[in-house]
């Protein structure tokens, strides 16, 4: 541990990090300086005393992760990144908010060495922790004592409206029900919000009792009492069968002396006057800008060659646990590298050309994945019965157990969403999650995170239709397909039978760079019959031919559960002697991503296209064309039997066949 600086150098350090952000933000004319001023000492603190880092390599697998939940106050982050001797300099400090800078408004996974999480959806970076904390928890359980991964620690910041966002109450509850010890939270209980103060919407809220009620350690401490905060942090980490809240009293824009306190100070520059006065108020030369003095530069130096030294004996450990434990030191491997078998389509593809339910179909695709990919995890919302998620014989996680690998999310959708996305930001574990379709609605905001951050995070979305039945129109998704679909990055695949179900897990299992939604159906699927010479691996493409009269002129589309049935409906238009072409489109994304010469074989030039998908629909057009038809649902679904609802929606091979009939006589 570096020697403690001395008050005077700790002040001077703390304001380097304020004067860096209020600098920043100044330049870029946006942003937000209030945040980073009034958090600057907790975040020093932690820094420069406790947290274990290595800034040569930001991705040690023991280092301790820090999440920026409340990513509006970026500027804090980079401030921190910099300081600590992470590669980001001061021309990127400057470059704050420009184009194709390494520190844009909000922190980006990916973009910025450093940078735990992609944050500033309030709550996502809170529920993302407890992520951490489980996926250390359980890859730590699997490992047994002495692992080169057992003693990390994972720190946040989180704000006033992480804490007033559902999704952070739902994390807390899943962390305080497990357990998870290592996470330790600095809550920047600043009282102002965008608005003004929170008494205007948070008033009478005993944060601490709900924290307490929830199961965590919850301290309090004043902000700038460097002292006490870091006192704060080790009884934080010296209660271990708990997670920790510090709620820290800071008051926002600290150092300038007309915005300190006042919501002015949360999201615009100070202004060239303020920033001139909060300058005067600290003591800080008003000239150059982006100041990091000598003795400051200096003590960072202490604490980074404290930290790799940390890090050197760490190294020397780890090498010592992997020459005792040869087997387990694979299955880390197994965990760092989510390796994933080369052949793994192959493997999965082994008997399942069958025709069921596609979610059963899934199960059974899951067992054979779960054997062959170690870092494979899974979980439900409570649907594990109904999603058919668990992976069977492996035992599930609860407080104090973490060996197993089917995590009890609760009924709580949008932090299952996100602490999957924790798992898939750390890069130990790949997690796919269950709930039914309908309900991706609650979890949308972490699905758009992980698009947008590069997850390999797997949704494991049922009763993907109107037809899963009696439930009714609560329960039915309609637009779902559309809304998921319209997400950049996110591969939404709806499998038709067995082979298409393998391929999508393993499409799943080896996309590194986004997540991956698998839409299944409730109801049993009719058998697909391909085409002589079919070859599995067209399914990968995206979309690919079924069968197909020569000549045809028609081309039938349909994804899913509506492959059979367009399959039934070209029957009887063949019998009235019209041809048609059958294409499975079981992932609209991977297909479009296809050079233009696969899209043109798969649908002619020429055709007419009719596309049949028991959903809204409004994608298909581009494939359909102005003369092409779209059989989908315009309207809510209804609660009834299946079989009834095909009728009334006209789902039926004849009620399809009359639709495309009449559309071609037109
Ligand atoms: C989900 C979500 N809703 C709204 C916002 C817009 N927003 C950014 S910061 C903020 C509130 C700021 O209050 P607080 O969290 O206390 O931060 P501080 O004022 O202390 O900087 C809001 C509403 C957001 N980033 N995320």
């Amino acid at each position: 541990m570096s020697q403690i600086p001395s008050n005077a150098l700790a002040e001077k350090a703390v304001n380097t990090i304020r004067m860096l952000a209020a600098d920043g933000v100044q330049k870029a004319n946006s942003g937000h300086p209030g945040m980073p001023m009034g958090a600057a000492d907790m975040a020093f603190v932690l820094w420069s005393r406790h947290l274990r880092f290595d800034p040569a390599e930001p991705r040690w697998i023991d280092r301790d992760r820090f999440i920026l939940s409340a990513g509006h106050g970026s500027m804090l982050l980079y401030s921190l990144l910099h300081l600590a001797g992470f590669d980001l300099s001061l021309d990127d400090l400057q470059n704050f908010r420009q184009v194709g800078s390494r520190t844009p408004g909000h922190p980006e996974f990916g973009h910025t060495p450093g940078v735990e999480v992609t944050s500033g959806p309030l709550g996502q970076g809170f529920a993302n922790g407890v992520g951490f904390a489980l996926g250390q928890a359980m890859l730590s359980a699997q490992l047994g004592p002495g692992n080169p991964v057992e003693d990390h620690w994972v720190y946040a910041i989180v704000s006033d409206g992480d804490l007033m966002e559902g999704v952070s109450a739902e994390a807390a509850s899943f962390a305080g029900h497990n357990k998870l010890g290592r996470l330790v939270y600095l809550y920047d209980d600043n009282q102002i919000t965008i608005d003004g103060s929170t008494s205007l919407a948070f008033s009478g809220e005993d944060v601490t009792g709900r924290f307490e009620a929830y199961g965590w350690q919850v301290q309090s401490v004043d902000g700038r009492d460097r002292e006490g905060i870091s006192r704060a942090i080790e009884a934080a980490k010296a209660d271990l069968s708990r997670p920790s809240l510090v709620r820290v009293h800071t008051t926002i824009g600290y150092g300038s002396p007309n915005k300190h306190g006042k919501s002015s100070s949360h999201g615009a520059p100070l202004g060239e006057e303020e920033l001139k006065a909060a300058k005067e108020f600290l003591g800080w030369p008003q000239e150059p800008r982006f100041l990091v003095p000598d003795d400051v530069r200096a003590l960072w130096s202490e604490v980074v060659r404290d930290r790799k030294a940390e890090h050197a004996a760490w190294q020397r450990r780890a090498e010592g646990w992997r020459a005792a434990n040869p087997e387990k030191a694979k299955l880390l491997d197994a965990h760092v590298n989510r390796t994933v078998p080369p052949d793994i389509a192959a493997r999965l593809l082994e008997g399942a050309d069958a025709s069921d339910a596609t979610r059963k179909l899934s199960q059974a695709v899951a067992q054979k994945a779960a054997a062959l990919v170690p870092s494979l995890v899974g979980g439900s919302a409570d649907l594990a019965e109904s999603n058919l998620t668990d992976i069977k014989g492996a035992g599930g996680v609860g407080p104090g157990q973490y060996a197993g690998r089917n995590v009890h999310y609760g009924i709580r959708e949008h932090a299952m969403g996100a602490i999957a996305n924790g798992l898939a930001f750390d890069g130990n574990h790949i997690p796919f999650v269950g709930t039914f379709f309908v309900f991706s609605d609650y979890m949308r905001p972490p699905v758009r995170i992980a698009a947008l951050a590069r997850l390999q995070t797997i949704y494991v979305w049922t009763h993907d239709s109107i037809f899963l039945g009696e439930d009714g129109p609560t329960h039915q998704p309609v637009e779902h397909l559309t809304a998921l679909r319209a997400i950049p990055n996110l591969h939404v695949v709806r499998p038709a039978d067995g082979v298409e179900v393998a391929l999508a897990w393993a499409h799943a299992l080896t996309r590194r760079e986004g997540p991956t939604g698998l839409v299944l159906t409730r109801q049993k699927i009719a058998r697909i019959e391909r085409t002589a010479g079919f070859d599995a691996a067209q399914v990968l493409r995206g979309g690919y031919l079924v069968a197909g009269s020569p000549g045809a002129k028609v081309t039938l589309v349909a994804t899913g559960s509506e492959l059979a049935t367009a399959q039934g409906a070209a029957a009887l238009l063949a019998r009235k002697g019209i041809a048609t072409r059958l294409v499975s489109v079981p992932c609209l994304a991977c297909f479009e991503a296809q050079p233009e010469a696969w899209r043109r074989e798969v649908i002619p030039a020429g055709q007419r296209v009719a596309v049949v998908e028991a959903a809204r629909g409004i994608e298909w057009w581009k494939l359909a064309g102005s003369d092409g038809l779209v059989i989908g649902i315009d309207r809510f679904g209804a609660s009834a039997p299946e079989k009834a609802l095909a009728e009334e929606y006209g789902f039926t091979p004849e009620k399809v066949a009359a639709r495309i009939e009449g559309w071609l006589s037109t």
